[in-house]
């Protein structure tokens, strides 16, 4: 029987190439974001390429209501849940913390912070059930705090402390916790950092060769494969111009 991964966040970036790397691997796909075009194709696309299931899921990873009303009732055919990627995330803003915009600290505590309790509390006993594996995405965000990344470096620790916490709380029901912390990676991720800013956001990445979504995304393939018995506790990723949050050679 083919196995399950669910992916939040799955219509773009991170969660879209983890989708592709897992389809052509034969497992079937949850799929939840936002937007329901953008989804929907990722879905359609990977069904026909590969021949995989896929169930696709609208909602935003902010309304606790939603989130719960999805992800606790799940059809039947779906809640052998092997793997739960909390990928969805984001960064807004690259602010003094006496200039930064309140409602962007809030969105991203609200995503990064709240959405990923939601999301694994309302999938977990399907998780549970499945003896699973539950893969976080940090950031090296989350290892150091860099100048203007304020509250945005302090959701991505947090992401680090659940992670920890999740992994000894679950420890009695064999479920496997695992965070992984990429560095700088080219998605859209500084575009919505910056907020449509594409001179900015270009420059983010200018002058060396960043990672790609794929390269996290296989990965993620590595972490949820190994042998029954092995867990990838924490896993820190950067492309090899980059030592951590602060040492970048362009
Ligand atoms: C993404 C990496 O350096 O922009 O989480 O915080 S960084």
């Amino acid at each position: 029987m083919s196995k399950i991964i669910l992916i939040t966040g799955a219509s773009s970036g991170f969660g879209k190439a983890i989708a592709e790397k897992f389809a052509a691997g034969g497992w079937n796909l949850i799929l939840t974001a936002r937007r329901q075009d953008k989804l929907e194709a990722v879905a359609t696309d990977l069904q026909k390429q590969f021949g995989i299931k896929t169930l696709t899921l609208v909602f935003d990873i902010q309304n606790k209501t939603e989130v719960f009303d999805h992800l606790n009732n799940l059809p039947a055919e779906w809640q052998a849940v092997d793997v739960l990627v909390n990928n969805a995330g984001l960064a807004l803003g690259r602010d003094s913390f006496q200039d930064a915009n309140l409602e962007d600290w809030e969105t991203m505590i609200d995503t990064n912070v709240k959405g990923l309790l939601y999301a694994s509390k309302a999938a977990l006993p399907y998780i549970i059930k499945q003896k699973g594996h539950i893969i976080n995405i940090g950031s090296t965000a989350g290892k150091e705090v860099y100048k203007d990344g304020n509250v945005y470096c302090a959701t991505k620790h947090a992401v680090d402390a659940i992670t920890k916490a999740q992994r000894i709380d679950l420890l009695p029901h064999q479920v496997k916790v695992t965070a992984i912390h990429p560095g700088a990676v080219a998605t859209d991720f500084s575009l919505i950092r910056f907020k449509g800013d594409a001179e900015k956001a270009s420059a983010v990445y200018a002058g060396y060769e960043p990672l790609k979504a794929e390269d996290i995304a296989d990965t993620i393939w590595y972490v949820a494969n190994l042998p029954k018995h092995v867990c990838i506790n924490d896993l820190v990723i950067t492309c090899v111009a980059q030592a951590n949050s602060m040492y970048l050679q362009k």
